[in-house]
């Protein structure tokens, strides 16, 4: 007999760890836009994996490029060349305007190659003090969960019972460029910054944030390095956030979408000053620049320019924000995004955001709540109108409830 949702909750509650508390839906099958469950049940994407597929679920090119580089070699290491990894480094060199990458698998990995880079730059170039290498992070920031990225986490969940932490990061509020400059000292070697916050709630700097930032760190002479992990490649609506403010950190963090939905393919991006902090043994990886994962990227980078993925992104969020806006009910507080990457707030008087996720569910729609009140709306950024029309229909159900 076919094992029910119920059986594979069941098993999975007995052997994994439980450090998710996911929605209970079992998927089994993906395309474009749209999931289905172990029962055959239909729903429309809303979380897109955290934005890792913005292309969409399985798509085709992707597939062709996973097989075809399938059927030749997957993995080389980074003790001989492959002739996948050149091509998706200087795709990605051009498309970002940077002169040299560093590939990676996971945004975390890619973050702590940033944190390295820039401590290192600090010495080496700078002529910081020996570990005395200060980098400054925001308040509810998210970058991952490695010790010394959660060492700068604000979020007490993140943190407790995983000292001793690591040093050397200083936190000032999100948002407030006056605060980054009283920051600095001789001994600040970067900037580290999400251009919007997305796991604090979907934050939206004020206007001129970047510009600001981008002035104070040049004045200072400390690198300013954007996590664009997850509003990169798109997902703004602009191929990078930081476009919206025409601004060009000295490095940036990718990941999630760089790997199409198939891989996970990170990358650290930067110019020669900065870059060349690394030599032979200094960093690495095993898997990073792996043959398959260079061809996933280069498919996933190719889809975004080919099929004017931003652009698309930035005609259905705004569809989507304005048509939410018109939904007028009781429930909703603030709702806020920029391009694909949209915050439904639930009035903390009415409930949290989980009993909404879990009527959406039903209603067909898999969404995911963050930090209790906030509604992320982040389909992949391929939706089309009608599919779109499809959700607004149901969210609306749901939010008037
Ligand atoms: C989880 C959140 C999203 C990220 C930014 C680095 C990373 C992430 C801006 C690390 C990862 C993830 C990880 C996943 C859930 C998710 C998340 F809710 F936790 F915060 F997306 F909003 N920088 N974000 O968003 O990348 O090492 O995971 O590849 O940890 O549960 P990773």
């Amino acid at each position: 007999m076919a094992r029910s949702t119920q059986d594979y909750l069941k098993e999975v509650d007995e052997v994994s760890a439980h450090n998710y508390h996911p929605l209970p839906v079992v998927l089994s099958k993906g395309e474009g836009c749209w999931v289905w469950d172990v029962e055959g049940k239909k729903y429309l994407d809303m979380l897109s994996a955290y934005s890792a597929v913005n292309q969409g679920h399985r798509h085709p090119k992707m597939i062709k490029a996973l097989k075809d580089q399938a059927d030749r070699i997957t993995l080389t290491s980074r003790a001989f060349h492959n002739d996948q990894m050149g091509p998706f480094l200087a795709k990605l060199c051009e498309m970002t305007g940077y002169r040299r990458a560093l590939p990676m698998n996971t945004g975390a990995e890619g973050v702590e190659t940033a944190v390295k880079a820039a401590r290192r730059w600090g010495y080496v170039k700078k002529g910081i003090g020996e570990d005395k290498a200060e980098i400054i992070v925001c308040s509810d920031n998210f970058h991952g969960r490695t010790v010394t990225i959660v060492s700068f986490s604000t979020e007490p969940l993140y943190r407790d019972g995983f000292g001793p932490m690591t040093p050397g990061f200083k936190v000032i509020p999100f948002g407030d460029a006056d605060a980054l400059e009283r920051a600095i000292t001789k001994n600040t070697c970067a900037f580290l910054v999400e251009p919007i916050q997305c796991e604090a709630g979907v934050k939206i700097p004020p206007d001129g944030y970047l510009k600001r930032v981008r002035e104070i760190t040049k004045r200072h002479n400390i690198l300013f390095m954007a996590d664009e992990i997850q509003t990169g490649l798109g997902r703004t609506g602009r191929m990078f956030a930081c476009d919206h403010e025409g601004v060009h950190p000295d490095a940036m963090i990718l990941g999630k979408a760089l790997g199409g939905g198939v891989y996970p393919v990170s990358a650290f991006v930067a110019d020669d000053d900065v870059m060349d902090v690394f030599v032979p043994g200094n960093h690495g990886s095993t898997f990073g620049g792996n043959p398959l994962g260079a061809a996933a990227g280069i498919a996933a980078l190719g889809i975004l320019i080919d099929e004017k993925v931003p652009e698309r992104a930035h005609e259905m969020g705004t569809y989507i924000m304005n048509e939410l806006a018109k939904t007028g009910s009781d429930s909703v507080g603030e709702i806020r995004g920029r391009g694909l990457i949209i915050g439904v707030e639930i009035k903390a008087s009415v409930s949290k955001a989980r009993p909404f996720c879990e009527k959406l569910m039903q209603e067909g729609i898999l969404a995911k709540e963050t930090h209790d009140q906030v509604i992320r709306i982040c389909p992949p950024l391929i939706i089309d109108k009608e599919t779109a029309d499809w959700a607004l229909a149901r969210i609306r159900k749901v939010l008037s409830r």
